[in-house]
């Protein structure tokens, strides 16, 4: 016990290490308690110059620490003061779609914007034709466009308890979660600080999405729309419940096939669902999407396939929905497969290792295909646009700028390979606008259309291979005259047309709607019927993989002719494709008719009862067309689309003033005019 004179005789004390308390009786004693304001701060303060340093030091930060609790808690109480009052306004006008939850988290999609919210945003285009039929237009329905409001608020509240549960993985998920929603529910940006861009072209681009056309009525669904998703529906059953996860279903052996082990087909098939307005199918995806989808894996993948069908796919779902999940992950895919376009002359190599980092040519040969070197810019473009990160599209620029000023064409028309090392064709002499070079002839006027129509070199190259075509490679069939694109090899002509070559007569027509040559058009209208005959004329009314067509009349042929080593059908998508052009350019309802021909003859010679597609062997035996055991990602990500987009009145549902497909029918935006 401390007393003033004991203290006094016995010199300074250590006041460092001595604890002192006094009680009323001894304070009164030592100086006279008298329990005043002035007494208790001198009593107080003599107690706190008592204390040692360290004591003083942790009392200190124990009050700034309390104080900045303090002043956080404060502001978010406000902010969530703010959000309620302003959520209670909200509701008074809106329907509660649950009735009793009130969930913590707004959806996580974005909400509409006022129809002119982005204008600006696309290029001054003329108006797009509405079909010449007697069709009202109409706005596509909610259900197809917008983010299906009560399935997110699950999302949002199942990803809160999963939080809850599994730290670890919420971890890993807080990233992409972050930067989706904000407190209101807002769409934020994606963090550019996760990944610096290297150099800067402009300001990262805010997705396009569809929301403008959000604000109108509903579209009803036709019959062969309803039929399309029952397809889809079909096929998706059997992905489901035999290859989920993996890249190919085998829907009669009941399992699946794997190709670089990403999912290919949920990823190609995300913007269909979300196009058909399957909002269950499209949310358990996405979780699988953030869940699952891992690329840091020691896998070859091809360059073309992987940003056709990955890429492309990520690319359109994040602008439909607005989620920046699908644009994290698109970020991520793109940066691992840059190492392609490391060679010698910058024209990539067809394979790289997405774990290693790593990029070769196949392994008996240093050529690459000329296709697929020229095919993946409409991607790569978007992916610099979106992340301001201009490396994708000067990697890809590179190639077209080279193959622009190329010796080995002939007017227009490109060879099928070319080499990795010295950057020039090779295999002279062969032309053909199907395997190998078909979508080189696609991306130059649909990169053109994607950058505003001023890339003069694309279209210069365009239109001088739409002239090399009706020079070289257009002939008449009989009997029935139909006009078709064959092959040139060594001057010799071949009257051999790939099923891939029906892209051609769509790619003319949207070529037309964006101002070019008129007569693309004719040629257009003739190459679509050429398409159709090529199922109309097969027993199973499916098209083989590659037909040739007579030139000289011989009693008791049709036009088309089929080898046994082509009759197979892969459920691609080219006519169909084309014919979804047709229609919404000329609004001539046969085209739908011969789409509505094809979707019931796949239903009869390729469902699987037990769920999914198939392809088949053989087009020429409907007692048996051998089903070959396979369901192509494809077939979910384009065929069903153009299906459904071809069988739909509305020229909204994917504006092609605004949107261009890539050659894996993903749309991506056009952008902004000079
Ligand atoms: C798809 O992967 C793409 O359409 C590509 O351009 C060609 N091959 C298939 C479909 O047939």
């Amino acid at each position: 016990m401390y007393s003033g004179a004991a203290a006094a005789a016995a010199g300074p004390p250590r006041r460092d290490f001595i604890s002192v308390t006094l009680g009323p009786e001894e304070a009164v004693a030592a100086g006279g308690y008298n329990n005043s304001k002035a007494w208790r701060r001198r009593s107080c303060w003599r107690k706190w110059k008592q204390l040692s340093r360290l004591q003083r030091s942790v009392i200190l930060f124990l009050f700034a620490f309390l104080a900045v609790c303090g002043v956080i808690s404060y502001t978010n109480m406000g902010e969530a003061w703010k959000s309620l009052t302003d959520k209670s306004l909200d509701d008074q006008g809106t329907e509660q779609e649950i009735p009793g939850l009130k969930l913590a988290n707004p959806a996580v999609l974005p909400a509409p914007q006022k129809a002119d919210a982005n204008r600006g945003d696309y290029p001054e285009l003329p108006a797009q034709k509405p079909p010449k039929l007697p069709h009202v237009r109409r706005g596509p329905s909610n259900l197809q466009i917008k983010a299906p409001r009560r399935d997110t608020r699950l999302t949002t509240q199942h990803n809160t308890i999963r939080a809850a549960q599994e730290p670890v993985q919420a971890d890993k998920e807080e990233q992409t979660e972050k930067s989706i929603i904000s407190w209101r529910g807002a769409v934020i940006e994606p963090d550019q600080s996760t990944e610096p861009p290297s150099s800067k072209i402009k300001e990262p681009e805010k997705p396009s999405s569809v929301e403008a056309e959000d604000q109108k009525e509903p579209v009803p669904l036709s019959a062969r729309q309803r039929a399309v998703i029952a397809a889809f529906r079909h096929a998706w059953r059997g992905y489901r419940h035999f290859a989920w996860g993996h890249d190919e279903l085998k829907p009669l052996s009941k399992s699946y096939s794997e190709w670089f082990g990403l999912g290919l087909t949920l990823i190609d098939a995300l913007d269909t669902m979300w196009i058909l307005g399957l909002k269950e199918e499209f949310e358990e995806a996405r979780k699988w999407v953030a869940n699952d989808l891992v690329f840091d894996k020691n896998v070859d993948v091809n360059l073309f396939e992987s940003t056709i069908r990955i890429l492309g796919g990520l690319l359109s779902t994040y602008h439909l929905s607005g989620d920046s999940l699908f644009l994290e992950k698109a970020k991520d895919i793109g940066n691992r497969l840059m190492p392609a376009f490391k060679t010698p002359s910058k024209i990539p190599y067809s394979d790289v290792n997405i774990g290693r980092g790593t990029a070769h040519p196949p392994r008996w040969t240093s050529d690459s295909t000329v296709a697929e070197v020229t095919s993946i810019q409409l991607e790569f473009r978007e992916l610099s646009r979106l992340t301001g990160d201009d490396k994708f599209q000067k990697a890809v620029d590179e190639v077209m700028k080279h193959v622009h000023t190329l010796s080995g064409k002939n007017d227009g028309l490109v060879p099928m390979f070319i080499n990795t090392n010295s950057g020039q064709f090779t295999h002279l002499g062969v032309y053909t606008l199907g395997a190998r070079a078909d979508s080189y002839y696609e991306y130059l006027l649909k990169q053109w259309i994607q950058g505003g129509k001023k890339e003069n070199e694309l279209l210069e190259d365009y239109m001088r291979a739409i002239e090399g075509v009706k020079k070289h490679l257009l002939q008449k069939s009989e009997p029935k005259r139909l006009t078709f694109v064959g092959e040139l090899a060594h001057g010799h002509f071949s009257a051999k047309m790939d099923h891939l070559v029906c892209f051609l007569p769509g790619t003319l027509a949207l070529g037309v709607h964006n101002g070019l040559a008129a007569d693309h058009m004719e040629l257009a209208e003739a190459l679509i019927e050429t398409c159709y005959q090529m199922y109309a004329q097969v027993e199973t009314g499916l098209s083989p993989e590659i037909v040739h067509f007579n030139l000289h009349a011989q009693k008791g042929h049709k036009d088309v002719e089929v080898k046994p080593a082509d009759r197979h059908n892969l459920l691609r998508p080219e006519t169909v494709e084309s014919l979804f052009y047709m229609y919404r350019f000329t609004g001539d309802k046969k085209y739908q008719d011969w789409g509505w021909e094809i979707l019931q003859n796949f239903n009869k010679y390729t469902r699987v009862p037990t769920g999914g597609y198939t392809s088949i062997n053989n087009v020429q035996n409907p007692s048996n067309p051998e089903p070959r055991d396979k369901m192509e990602s494809f077939f979910l990500g384009e065929t069903l689309k153009y299906m459904f987009l071809l069988f739909s009145d509305d020229t909204d549902l994917i504006n092609l003033d605004k949107y261009v497909f890539n050659t894996e029918a993903h749309p991506l935006p056009i952008w902004v005019p000079a």
